[in-house]
Formats: structure tokens, C-alpha cells, sequence
């Protein structure tokens, strides 16, 4: 990984400026032309008022302009918020104020914001100097959502150095050399995304930003990917004949050691990551094999399980939330984050049970939902499953099945098949399909929003 002392771009754009930097569908950017862009869009973002440490919400599906925004406002010193489009505006109402958010910009049209955000202009055309400051890798740069379970999502404030301790981390466990090139396969405004953004900016290698659907088209001459195990199941679906793809990176949900080995199969090496937004990504990882864990903690990364629950210290650690102008602490004294996922160690690595959060009781018992949907993800048709409390008179809480599948399964085929793999009172009590509209937005289907559509039901 490169010692950086300026802005990435410019440090890549000063050291191979004609070497391809970007390919946006199928068209090379070289890291100079990069460069010039991100420097007159900064330089027309100042020009609107945009000044260091100004809040600016970054709102947008992933594509070529959204990123040259981000770069660019990384440029100007702001304390830049990507935004998922899709997040509902009364969340929006509510959360923007507390985040000192001044400005918007996004691509595309934006969504209904507080009248007092000031929506920055498209570029005119029109050049205007650039006010030059300096790289400091101690800077806050981002605040990125989490996707809290209950309430308003929280926004984790990193540095510029975070975002590179993240990156340097999973560098030195897989091979990204810099001609090789990582799809831009997860939304920006998830630390996924930005992940794959500070690794690019970390070794000078090549990112592609493209139309994602069909993702086996998008992957054309894409060597590396990082997926959700969802995104890789469609993926493995679909003849996949010709493609480049040497390594994926994995993570954000359970990870069937099924789907690991099917891609491994095909000539994939797999890494299976365990992460989170706090922590600007990945913070375990390994190389897919027999077993269902996600590995040891990477290079600057240490954990603890305490009562199973799993703690992290990190140098990607991000500084603290972000609310009304202060940074809230997020560790102990000692310096740990409890991130309220349980853990075991087991043949010498990290598995990942649950959210402790999730657990709830069926007639005295206690019901992990993740351990039910382990089991029932290995059904053939399944895709996706949701296990899900409803409350009971007689047990106070029974376990029901929200499932993604191919084809029609019934509770009593799912039951059948799962006969001896589930304790009885883990057995699900009612079957219904995932709704359609749960499936888009963010990476990940949130467990509070199909108990929501289920209490509707
Ligand atoms: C897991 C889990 C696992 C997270 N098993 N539960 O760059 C990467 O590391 C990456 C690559 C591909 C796909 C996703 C990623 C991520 O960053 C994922 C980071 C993430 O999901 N952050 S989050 O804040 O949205 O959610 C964190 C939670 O997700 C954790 O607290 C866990 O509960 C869960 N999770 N990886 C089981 N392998």
C-alpha cells in the first residue's frame, strides 16, 4: 500500500498519470483526467459555498457523477453523508437536522429534504480556481449511516485514515495489484461500498462504475467484486461463461459455506468478511472453505467475545457518531466496541451466531433467528429467509418464516425438509413470501422492516 501524501488521486495522478484509473461502462479514465475533474468539480462546489467541514448530504444510486462528488467533496474538506435515496422521508426529517447537514447534492433527482438544506447546482461549465487543501489523513471525512435495528440510524464519523486502515487490511489478505479492477458492486452510501473505494484509492488500481443489472454483465473484465451472499446466489444462478473474476469478497449477512464453495468451484477464490459500518468495513476475513466462520481479525484489528458478545479494536474504528456538532463516544475505556453481535470461537475462528438483539423466546426457549435461517438457507430454493417472532398467547413468541425463493415451497414441504435440523420449538409456525418491494434499496433487507410488514399481515 502507497504512503500517501496528498489527495489519492493526485498522489496516482502524479505518479502514472496516462494509467487507467477508472472505467465508467467501458470507458478508461486515466488517473490525470480523474484528477481534472474532481479538482474543477471541488473547485465549483467551493464556488457554491461549500467550505471544510461543511455537512453535505451525497444522495444517489451509484454511477460515474456520484462518485466524481464524492472524491470532490472529500476535496473541499467536507463532512460528506452518502445517502441511500430510498431511506423514507420522515426518517430523513428527523435524522438531517441532528447531523448538521447545510447542503445536497446528488446526480439524480433528490428526495424531499428539510427546506432549510441547500441543494448545491449541477456545474455549469464555467471554471472557477480551486481554493488547495491540504491532505491530512487525520481530517473527518465521512459519516455513514449504520442500519440500526430500532430508531434513527446512527452516523459514524471516519477519517481519512480509517478508510485506509480498513483498506490496508484486507490488502494484506488479498491479491489487488493495480491492474487489476474491483466493480463498484455495492451502493456507496454503505461502508461496502466505500470499502471498495478506499482499497482502489489505497494500492492505485482500477474501479469500475457501471449499470449493475444484470451483475453478470457488469462484471465484464472486473477481476475483483464484493458482494452480499444474496447478489452472489443470483449471480451462480445464471450461466456465467466468460469472465475475469479472480477474487470476491463476501460479507454483511451469514455466508453459506455452499454458496462459498459453489463459487470456489467455478475457479473464485472467496473471502468470507465479517463487518461493519463502525468499523469502515471488514474486520475479520478468510479464504472460503469447509467451515462456516469468518476467519481472525485482520491487521489492525484485535477482538474479544465477552458473554459471547463480540468486541473490536481497530485502527479503522471510526472517531466517534456524529450529533449536533459532536462526536459521541462508541468504545469503553479500554478502548473496545461492543457491537451486540454474538460470537463463538471454533476451530480456531470466529463464527458468527446473531444479533443478540434478535434472540427471543418460544415457551421458555430461547430462539436465535440466525440459527434458523442457517438451516433453512440451505434449502435448495431458498434465497433469502427472515425468521421472525409473532406474538403468541401460549408461548409468548413463535417463530415465523418470511422466505425469498425460486418456485412455490409450502411450510409443510420447508417442515418436511427440514425435519431433523430444527428443535421444535425453532420450527417456524407460518410461511409467508418476501414482498417484492423489501427487495430493493439498500443491501440489506432489515429485519425490523419485514417484522413491520408482518405486524401488518
Ligand atoms: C454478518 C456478517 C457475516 C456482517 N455473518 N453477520 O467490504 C466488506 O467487508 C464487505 C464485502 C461484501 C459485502 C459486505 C461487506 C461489508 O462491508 C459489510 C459491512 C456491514 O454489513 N455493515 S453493517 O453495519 O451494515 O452491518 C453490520 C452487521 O452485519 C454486523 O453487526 C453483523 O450483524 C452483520 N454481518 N457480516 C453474519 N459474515
Amino acid at each position: 500500500m502507497a504512503q500517501l501524501n496528498d489527495w489519492p488521486w493526485c498522489h496516482w495522478a502524479a505518479q502514472r498519470p496516462q494509467a487507467t484509473a477508472l472505467i465508467v461502462e467501458h470507458q478508461p479514465i486515466s488517473w490525470q483526467a480523474l484528477q481534472q475533474q474532481v479538482e474543477r468539480l471541488a473547485a465549483d462546489f467551493q464556488h457554491q459555498g461549500v467550505l471544510p467541514g461543511s455537512g453535505v448530504v451525497l444522495c444517489g444510486k451509484n454511477s460515474y457523477p456520484l462518485l466524481l462528488a464524492y472524491l470532490a467533496l472529500l476535496q473541499c474538506g467536507a463532512r460528506l453523508l452518502p445517502l441511500n435515496p430510498a431511506l423514507p422521508t420522515a426518517m430523513l426529517t428527523a435524522l438531517l437536522p441532528e447531523l448538521d447537514i447545510v447542503f445536497a447534492v446528488g446526480p439524480d433527482e433528490l428526495p424531499d429534504l428539510p427546506s432549510h438544506i441547500i441543494r448545491l447546482a449541477p456545474p455549469t461549465g464555467a471554471e472557477y480556481p480551486l481554493q488547495r487543501l491540504p491532505w491530512c489523513e487525520q481530517r473527518l471525512a465521512t459519516l455513514t449511516l449504520t442500519s440500526g435495528s430500532s430508531g434513527l440510524p446512527k452516523a459514524a464519523a471516519h477519517s481519512y485514515a480509517g478508510h485506509l486502515a480498513s483498506a490496508e487490511g484486507v490488502l494484506r489478505l488479498m491479491d489487488f495489484q493495480p491492474q487489476d479492477r474491483w466493480l463498484l458492486s455495492l451502493p456507496l452510501f454503505h461502508v461496502s461500498g466505500q470499502g471498495i473505494v478506499w482499497r482502489w484509492l489505497a494500492v492505485g488500481a482500477q474501479l469500475v462504475v457501471r449499470e449493475m443489472q444484470p451483475l453478470a454483465t457488469a462484471l465484464a473484465g472486473c477481476t475483483h467484486a464484493s458482494l452480499v451472499p444474496t447478489q452472489l446466489w443470483r449471480l451462480l444462478s445464471e450461466p456465467l461463461i466468460e469472465h475475469a473474476l479472480k477474487e470476491v469478497l463476501l460479507g454483511g449477512a451469514m455466508i453459506p459455506v455452499s454458496l462459498s464453495q459453489q463459487a470456489e468451484a467455478m475457479g473464485i477464490r472467496c473471502w468470507c468478511g465479517y463487518g461493519l459500518t463502525e468499523l469502515a468495513s471488514t474486520v475479520c476475513a478468510k479464504r472460503a472453505d469447509e467451515l462456516p466462520g469468518v476467519g481472525l481479525p485482520l491487521y489492525g484489528r484485535e477482538i474479544r467475545l465477552v458473554e459471547q458478545e463480540i468486541w473490536i479494536r481497530s485502527q479503522s474504528l471510526a472517531l466517534g457518531y456524529w450529533q449536533r456538532g459532536a462526536l459521541l463516544p462508541m468504545v469503553d475505556e479500554q478502548g473496545w466496541f461492543h457491537t451486540r453481535d454474538r460470537g463463538v470461537m471454533e476451530q480456531g475462528e470466529l463464527r458468527i451466531v446473531g444479533r443478540l438483539d434478535n434472540l427471543f423466546f418460544s415457551g421458555g426457549e430461547g430462539v436465535q433467528p440466525e440459527d434458523v435461517e442457517r438451516v433453512l438457507a440451505a434449502h435448495p430454493q431458498i434465497l433469502q429467509v427472515f425468521i421472525v417472532p409473532v406474538d403468541d398467547s401460549e408461548f409468548g413468541q413463535r417463530p415465523v418464516a418470511v422466505i425469498d425463493s425460486e418456485g412455490d415451497l409450502t411450510l409443510d414441504a420447508l417442515l418436511a425438509w427440514a425435519d431433523n435440523r430444527l428443535a421444535n420449538f425453532q420450527r417456524p409456525v407460518a410461511l409467508f413470501a418476501l414482498p417484492d418491494e423489501m427487495k430493493t434499496g439498500g443491501i440489506k433487507i432489515s429485519r425490523r422492516q419485514v417484522w413491520e410488514w408482518l405486524a401488518k399481515h
